[in-house]
């Protein structure tokens, strides 16, 4: 019989209120959990400076890449679900909150539909997202350009590698 056929797919997490390295932990166990997605590169968590919004306390981040037999409105889903299960707590676009998890990419698809935008419209700006994807997928193409060249055009200072490896969220 043949298997069913996973895309790999990106994921962006943040978050500055709480204890955001739980709340990334906990996110990527929920999502790990989903019987048909499985969570395989994990990046080291990150101290970032806020962007967009910069009177804020700084973000932890980090990327992980999953493998999914879902669509891309359902891993979103997944997504949305994990954020509710950990009672995501946000009060502005761009302000202050305990998590928020983003599509970045799924497979070498682009969608623009309501809600579900992929590659993420904002990601190539991001240095906060880039450097951490570099570190597990520095081969990746985003829209035909590799994430080493994007990053190149960003300021990565102030950025901190604050984990040792991509082993920090798995339980006990
Ligand atoms: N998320 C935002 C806005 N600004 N800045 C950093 N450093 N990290 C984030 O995850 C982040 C942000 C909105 O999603
Ligand atoms: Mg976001
Ligand atoms: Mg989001």
């Amino acid at each position: 019989m043949s298997g069913r056929s996973r895309n790999p797919a990106w994921l962006g997490l943040g978050g500055n209120l709480g204890d955001p390295q739980d709340a990334m932990a906990r996110a990527l166990q929920a999502i790990d959990a989903d019987l048909r997605t499985r969570v395989c590169a994990v990046s080291s968590v990150y101290r970032t400076p806020p962007w967009g919004k910069t009177d804020q306390p700084d973000f932890l981040n980090a990327v992980a890449g999953v493998e999914t037999g879902r669509s891309p409105r359902q891993l979103l889903d997944l997504c949305l679900e994990a954020e509710k299960g950990l009672k995501r707590v946000r009060a502005e676009r761009w302000g202050p909150r305990t998590i928020d998890i983003d599509l970045l990419l799924f497979g070498d698809l682009s969608i623009n539909e309501l809600g579900l935008e992929v590659p993420h419209p904002r990601m190539t700006q991001r240095a906060f997202v880039l450097l951490p994807l570099a570190e597990i997928a520095p081969e990746l193409k985003i829209g035909g350009r590799g994430v080493a060249q994007f990053l190149a055009s960003l300021d990565t200072k102030g950025i901190d590698r604050v984990t040792a490896d991509g082993d920090w969220w798995r339980q006990g």
